[in-house]
């Protein structure tokens, strides 16, 4: 027999992954969205245009470390045959580079891309068709962060990529979590090349993530403007002001979205009424940064022991190789 239950129902959109971390977010105090919010359509389009602003230095930093030392990392991992797995993998669009080196040092290249977007996937297969025909690609849509599942068992040696600062987006004791799921799919000697973002002059971290041309801005907002085509929200966007911080105690930038005024906003299909307080912030994303230690650590932590590892002339960007222990 089942019992019925006497707890009042909440609306159907609010068991949608959506729909809960938004109910979670902003009804927690302070208010909070997951980064993940951004990464729909528009936001990544939005994305792919910040990695092209001149302030914003990661990805085209962490592009030339590859360029210039793919050949090192790729003979550094240095296998017949090898199983190149790329966790939140994109439209792969600094993975090409890797695979052509992969394939100047190892006889067979698999490249498995890993991401919640069945649409980047698809651009992924593409553009790896054409810079690195060679290569057979096996695509999986999955949430890494869930389960690590979608990293598959090989008889190949395996090399995870984790480029792109996307760790950063984790605080350290989720970043320990998730190292250590992926360390147990693992076996010993095979690899994970990790790409972190460092920590540097303030004014430059603080440029990356506020760029003249508004892009970011934009993007931040995308979180908002999301909430209104898919939850039936009524933000009116340009009534939250964008803001970038430097947390220096927790080595990160901090992104919120600030309410200018005093205001009410529904969420149709949560059933859901939110109070802001003027200047009262939603906080959107956390972007970690590193020093070559602080790095270590966390690679060690998650059970991996840092083989080599590779910077720019500025010491911006760094791309570690690590071993599963
Ligand atoms: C995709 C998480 C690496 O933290 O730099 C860019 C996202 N946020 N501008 C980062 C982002 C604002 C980005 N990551």
């Amino acid at each position: 027999m089942h019992a019925l239950s006497t707890i009042p129902c909440l609306p159907a959109a609010a068991e949608t992954p959506l729909g809960a971390e938004v109910y979670r977010g902003l009804t927690s105090t302070p208010k909070t969205l997951s980064p993940w919010l951004f990464y729909d359509q528009r936001g990544s389009e939005l994305f792919e245009a910040i990695t092209e602003l001149p302030e914003y230095y990661l990805t085209r930093t962490e592009r030339a470390i590859f360029a210039e030392h793919g050949d090192a990392m790729l003979a550094a991992a240095g296998a017949r045959e090898l199983a190149v797995i790329e966790l939140g993998a994109g439209t792969a669009a600094k993975t090409g580079v890797l695979l052509e080196a992969a394939t100047r040092h190892c006889a067979c290249v698999t490249y498995f891309p890993i991401d919640i977007s069945a649409t980047a996937l698809n651009e992924a297969k593409r553009n790896i068709g054409a810079c690195a025909p060679q290569v057979s690609v096996e695509a999986c849509v999955a949430d890494y962060t869930e389960d690590m599942s979608a990293v598959p068992a090989t008889k190949a040696r395996r090399l995870v990529l984790y480029i792109g600062s996307s760790i950063g987006n984790f605080e350290p004791t989720e970043a320990g979590r998730l190292l250590r799921n992926l360390r147990r799919r693992l076996a010993p000697g095979d690899l994970l090349l990790l790409g972190v973002d460092h920590r540097k002059e303030r004014s430059v971290l603080l440029c990356a993530y506020n760029d003249a041309a508004g892009v970011t801005a934009e993007f931040n907002r995308n979180a908002l403007w999301r909430v209104n085509r898919e939850l039936g929200g009524g933000f009116r966007p340009g009534l939250f002001r964008h803001r970038a911080v430097w947390n220096e105690r927790e080595s990160r930038i901090e992104m919120h979205l600030e309410s200018l005024i005093t205001q009410t906003v529904p969420i149709r299909d949560l059933g859901l009424s939110v109070d802001f307080r003027r200047g009262e912030s939603i906080h959107t994303e956390n972007s970690y940064k590193f020093t070559p230690e602080t790095a270590g650590r966390m690679l060690e932590r998650g059970g991996f022991t840092v083989r080599q590892s590779w910077t720019d002339e500025k010491r911006w960007f760094g791309v570690y190789l690590a071993e599963a222990a």
